[in-house]
């Protein structure tokens, strides 16, 4: 369903695809050889150039985020909302996991991710009793929402790096979320802001979509990127069998 809110964010997309050429020239939008917004202050969804193994996705095209000036606003229902730098959350403990991004459009691809634990940032910030859930709100402007049950699983992950490297523009520099066992519609990228609220809500896609609220990964098929988007049945769940 196209309503005229898609469209508009659609048109808005294209525009700026557009102006970037047009501002760039087509040679200095190609230098690098990647996509539409290489070599440009813009990052935004694309499923062409160096990410093969991924498909690039933003709600919409965002201006490449400033790691030295970049913070992190937690707030909301916690005893200590506070605002972070980058430097303060990569002294958080890191790990690194590998897992596989399950998109809800059928495709899906493995990363190693590193990042810190939500117990690890929770412990800073304090969530009140009341809290049953997070509000990230992104650079893109893209809003999703996860229940502290689930940001407290195994595997969840707030991520600032990927395969040995700071997190690229593309994939959500500075910090995105990684929860393996929902589809990549949970999985915030390029978080600017989080808030601890009473309930859960229905996220960015959710709203104008028929996908759920939760976003647990279903059992269905996948088309795995990273094996020539042959099919495979999955049983729903985290992928860990590839
Ligand atoms: N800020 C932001 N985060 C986002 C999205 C988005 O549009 N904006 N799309 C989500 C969706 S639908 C998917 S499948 C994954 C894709 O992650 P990737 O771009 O790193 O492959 O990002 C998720 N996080
Ligand atoms: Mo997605």
């Amino acid at each position: 369903m196209i309503t005229r809110r898609t469209l508009l964010g659609r048109l808005w997309a294209g525009a700026w695809v557009a102006a970037a050429a047009f501002f760039m020239g087509p040679s200095a939008a190609r230098a690098g050889g990647d996509n539409a917004f290489s070599g440009t202050a813009y990052v935004g969804k694309t499923r062409s150039g160096r990410f093969r193994r991924f498909y690039i996705n933003y709600w919409k095209p965002m201006r490449r985020i400033d790691g030295t000036s970049w913070t992190l606003e937690v707030s909301g229902l916690c005893e200590r909302p506070r605002v972070f730098t980058l430097a303060e959350l990569m002294d958080l403990p890191m790990r690194w996991r590998s897992s596989r991004l399950k998109c809800v459009e059928c495709w899906s691809a493995r990363a190693r991710w590193g990042g810190f634990s939500f117990a690890d940032l929770a412990a800073l910030v304090e969530p009140s009793a009341g809290a049953r859930a997070v509000r990230f709100t992104c650079g893109d402007g893209y809003v999703e929402c996860l229940p502290l049950a689930s940001l407290r699983r195994e595997g969840v992950m707030f991520a600032h790096a990927m395969e040995g490297a700071p997190l690229s523009d593309e994939h959500g520099f500075p910090l995105r979320i990684i929860a393996p066992s929902h589809y990549g519609y949970k999985n915030p990228k390029a978080i600017v802001k989080m808030e601890f609220i009473a309930e859960v809500e229905p996220g960015t896609w959710s709203r104008i979509g028929p996908y759920s609220w939760d976003g647990t990964i279903l059992p269905g098929t996948d088309h795995p990127l990273d094996f020539d988007k042959a099919p495979r049945r999955i049983p729903g769940g985290e992928i860990v069998d590839y």
